[in-house]
């Protein structure tokens, strides 16, 4: 079953421009913007525009088109803020478990030190 989106978490309120960000990119399909508190010197969030709960619900349910758009996004800005050639790690959190706290699907990019092994 799917699971619900709740229409006023916070990136929903970012997306809707009610809560402010510091945008990195904007396409059509996905949004980009800085970490409020950033784990790395480089902590970027990448969103898509589109009303998806987590990883789970948006590869089940999202257009290829988003799907391309989110992950070419990803890729893109890691290499504009020069993580390709330093590297980068993305992950995203999805569900309980994993201690998702903001339920709309997010993938964090973090670089710009050396980020250990993975954590646990
Ligand atoms: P998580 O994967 O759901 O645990 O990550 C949520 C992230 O969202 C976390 O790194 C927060 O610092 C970040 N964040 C944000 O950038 N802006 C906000 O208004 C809120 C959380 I609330």
């Amino acid at each position: 079953m799917a699971k619900s989106y709740d229409p006023n978490n916070v990136f929903a309120r970012i997306l809707r421009g009610e809560i402010p960000s510091k945008k990195v990119r904007e396409t059509e399909h996905t949004l980009a913007f800085h970490d409020i508190q950033p784990l790395a010197p480089t902590h970027i969030l990448v969103i898509p525009k589109g009303a998806y709960v987590d990883m789970d619900d948006f590869t089940a349910n999202a257009s290829d088109a988003e799907v391309t758009d989110l992950f070419r996004t990803v890729g893109s800005i890691a290499r504009e803020v020069g993580a390709a050639e330093t590297g980068y790690r993305v992950l995203s959190n999805c569900g309980t478990d994993a201690n998702q706290d903001v339920p709309h699907l997010h993938i964090h990019i973090l670089a710009g030190r050396n980020l250990g092994r993975m954590i646990n």
